[in-house]
C-alpha cells in the first residue's frame, strides 16, 4: 500500500512521472495547451492516482518536493511549445502561498527562455476559504508574470462569491460533475448556465471539464465555454505525444 516512505522513494528513484492532458477551442477545435497531471508507478506496479497520494503529500510535507518534480517536467516542456500555447500546473493552496514562490517561478521561466503566459496556475476553490494574503498577492505577481490563474474543479468547493469576485483570477475550470449533469436534465441545464452567467458578469474564461460525450459538448458551448479539457477530445497522455500534438498544431 502507499506510505509516505514509498512515495520518499518513488521522489529518489524516478517512481513519479507526468502526463498532459490536452485543452482545446470549444468551437474550433483547435489546441491551447495542456494540464499536467502527476502519476505514481510504486514499486510493486500498481499505478496510483493522484487523488490518493497528493493528500499523503500534503500531510507529510512531501508535497514540496512534489511539486518541484512536477515543475522540473513542465518547464522543458513550455519551451517547446507554440506561441499562445500553455500547459498548466495543479497547486494544493499551501504551496500557492510560500513566500519567493514568484521569484522561484520567474528564475525557473527565465532559465527556459520563455515567457509567462506559457505557464497556467491551477487552484482549488477550497483556496478561496479564508481571507486574503499572501496567497493573493502571490497569485497577483503571478499575473504580472504572464501567468493565467484558473480556479479548478469550480462548483465544488464552497468557494464565497465575494472572494471569488475580488481574488485575482483569470479562468474557471466547471468540474466535470456539473458538465454532466447539464446534458442529464433540465435542472443541471440551468445550473450550468448560472455558472455561466456569473462567469461572464466576472469576466472570466471559462473552461469545460470532463467532457466526455457530444452532448457535454454542446452544453458547454451553449453556455459559452472557451474551452474545452475531456476525454471526448483528449486523455491525458505523455509529455512527448502531447508535444507532438502541439506542433501538429492540433
Ligand atoms: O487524472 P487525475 O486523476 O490525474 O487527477 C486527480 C486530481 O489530482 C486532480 O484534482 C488534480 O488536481 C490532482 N493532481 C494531479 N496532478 C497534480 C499535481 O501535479 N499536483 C497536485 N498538487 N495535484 C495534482
Ligand atoms: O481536479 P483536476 O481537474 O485537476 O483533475 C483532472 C482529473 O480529471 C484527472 O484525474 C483527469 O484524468 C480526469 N479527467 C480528465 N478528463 C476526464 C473525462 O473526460 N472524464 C473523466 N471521468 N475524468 C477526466
Ligand atoms: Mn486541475
Ligand atoms: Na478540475
Amino acid at each position: 500500500f502507499s506510505t509516505a516512505q514509498g512515495l520518499r522513494r518513488a521522489l529518489d528513484n524516478g517512481g513519479l512521472f507526468i502526463e498532459v492532458q490536452p485543452r482545446f477551442t470549444a468551437d474550433q477545435r483547435q489546441l491551447t495547451g495542456g494540464e499536467a497531471l502527476v502519476r505514481w508507478r510504486r514499486e510493486d506496479g500498481c499505478l496510483i492516482p493522484p487523488d490518493d497520494f497528493v493528500p499523503l503529500a500534503e500531510e507529510t510535507g512531501l508535497i514540496q518536493p512534489l511539486t518541484e518534480f512536477v515543475f522540473d517536467q513542465v518547464m522543458p516542456l513550455l519551451a517547446r511549445l507554440r506561441p499562445g500555447q500553455r500547459v498548466s500546473m495543479n497547486f494544493p493552496p499551501a504551496q500557492l502561498a510560500r513566500h519567493n514562490l514568484t521569484a522561484m517561478i520567474a528564475a525557473r521561466l527565465a532559465r527556459q527562455g520563455v515567457p509567462g503566459d506559457r505557464l497556467g496556475i491551477e487552484l482549488t476553490e477550497s483556496a478561496l476559504i479564508g481571507g486574503p494574503g499572501l496567497l493573493d498577492e502571490n497569485l497577483r505577481e503571478l499575473q504580472r508574470l504572464g501567468c493565467a490563474v484558473a480556479i479548478d474543479d469550480f462548483g465544488t468547493g464552497y468557494s464565497s462569491l465575494s472572494r471569488l469576485r475580488h481574488l485575482p483570477i483569470d479562468e474557471l475550470k466547471i468540474d466535470r460533475v456539473f458538465i454532466r449533469d447539464a446534458a442529464r436534465d433540465a435542472a443541471g441545464t440551468a445550473f450550468l448556465q448560472a455558472i455561466g452567467a456569473m462567469a461572464n458578469a466576472l469576466n472570466l474564461r471559462l473552461v469545460a471539464e470532463g467532457v466526455e460525450t457530444v452532448e457535454e459538448l454542446d452544453q458547454a458551448r451553449r453556455i459559452g465555454c472557451h474551452e474545452v479539457q475531456g476525454w471526448l477530445w483528449g486523455r491525458p497522455m505523455a509529455p512527448e505525444e502531447f508535444l507532438s500534438l502541439c506542433l501538429d498544431g492540433g
